[in-house]
């Protein structure tokens, strides 16, 4: 194989005439644009620990009233992208939001989507296109793109739950804009997922007839995941991976664009070597404590830590309790992967 040609090689007045004309050589970066066989990853296996994260989030509460921040979020950024990326993989936008008793987050829709996992405390709720929706520790909520939504607490104590937005690729590619509006009326419907869709394989029978549509389900009480996950392990294989997806129920395929979303349980003293993939992803803690491998990168989590790892990643995960399951929720960009066609899993572990 032949070497390509650098920059150097080339004469000045060569490569002053190119920049002259706003052009560039391709051949001596072809390489960084193609790697064989395995992409080039800046990003970082990294861990973020609440007990790190939530006593500078309450002192951002006392610093920071909620009318000057309209959400009030510390964001959990990759360092191995630099900190100013404002991501925690190369597409997933993390960050830990706190709702103080009796505040707003105020209404507004925009082009990235959002989903958002409830970590601690009760009384909060988001309200989404009109339809309010409580969030209890381990609920997931999702804010699709464009759709109208806004937070609220009437409970007490601080609530604080992880927000996770596709902004990464949106902003990339200049699409990310948003509209403030006025606070939504509550239409008089108890949310959808305690009702139409309330249990896996039954769907209001009218929805045969209708269009499919893009998100009727907009929140997954944890009580039901957890009760899911335990049912299916007991019909998992003992090296069988008890992962489970979060899917619209009406299309039986993931319920956003661009972000998949999933849970996982680990049996007491379990290890499970994941599958790799092209995806990049990201793991919060819902319960229990363990430790993680992620390309050789040892990670020790406990309750309410995330942490994050490429695409392409050799992930291992391990439940230290040999007495209790641990479960994790897991976010991936496998769903934008899928669209551009280029979504792989891999049989074998990654060569060094
Ligand atoms: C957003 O709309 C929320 O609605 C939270 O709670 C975090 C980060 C970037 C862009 C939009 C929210 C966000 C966000």
């Amino acid at each position: 194989m032949t070497a390509l040609g650098t920059l150097e090689e080339l004469p000045l007045d060569y490569r002053q005439a190119l920049t002259g004309f706003n052009l560039l050589p391709l051949w001596p970066s072809l390489r960084n644009f193609l790697p064989y066989g395995k992409p080039i990853r800046k990003t970082a296996p990294v861990l973020w620990r609440y007990d790190d994260i939530r006593p500078l989030l309450l002192r951002a509460g006392e610093l920071t009233p909620i009318e000057k921040a309209e959400r009030r979020v510390l964001v959990l950024a990759n360092p191995g992208l630099g900190l100013d990326a404002v991501r925690a993989t190369p597409t997933i936008y993390l960050g830990m939001q706190l709702i103080l008793p009796g505040e707003a987050a105020p209404n507004h829709r925009h082009t990235p989507s959002a989903i958002r996992f409830a970590v601690e405390g009760e009384g909060a709720y988001t309200v989404v296109e009109g339809e309010k929706l409580p969030m209890a520790r381990g609920d997931l909520i999702l804010t699709p793109p464009k759709l109208w939504h806004e937070h609220g607490h009437e409970g007490n104590g601080p609530v604080i739950w992880l927000d996770a937005l596709d902004l990464p690729l949106v902003h990339d590619i200049e699409a990310s804009y948003c509209i403030d509006g006025e606070s939504q009326p509550v239409v008089n419907m108890p949310d959808s997922s305690q009702t139409a869709y309330r249990r896996a394989g039954l769907l209001p029978y009218t929805a045969l007839d209708a269009q499919k549509r893009d998100f009727p389900l907009l929140r997954f009480p944890w009580v039901d995941v957890r009760q899911a996950l335990l049912g299916y392990a007991e019909g998992c294989g003992p090296h069988e991976p008890v992962r489970l997806a979060y899917i619209n129920p009406e299309t039986g395929r993931e319920c956003l664009p661009t972000l998949g979303f999933s849970a996982l349980m680990l049996r007491p003293g379990e290890e499970v070597d994941l599958p790799r993939r092209s995806a990049s992803v990201v793991f919060h803690v819902v319960e229990g404590a363990g430790e993680a491998q992620i390309d050789g990168t040892d990670i020790r989590w406990t309750e309410a830590d995330t942490f994050a790892g490429p695409t392409h990643a050799d992930i291992t995960l391990r439940n230290n309790n040999s007495a209790a399951p641990a479960f994790l929720f897991s976010v991936d960009d496998a769903p934008m992967q899928r669209s551009l066609g280029i979504y792989e899993t891999f049989d074998e572990p990654a060569k060094a």
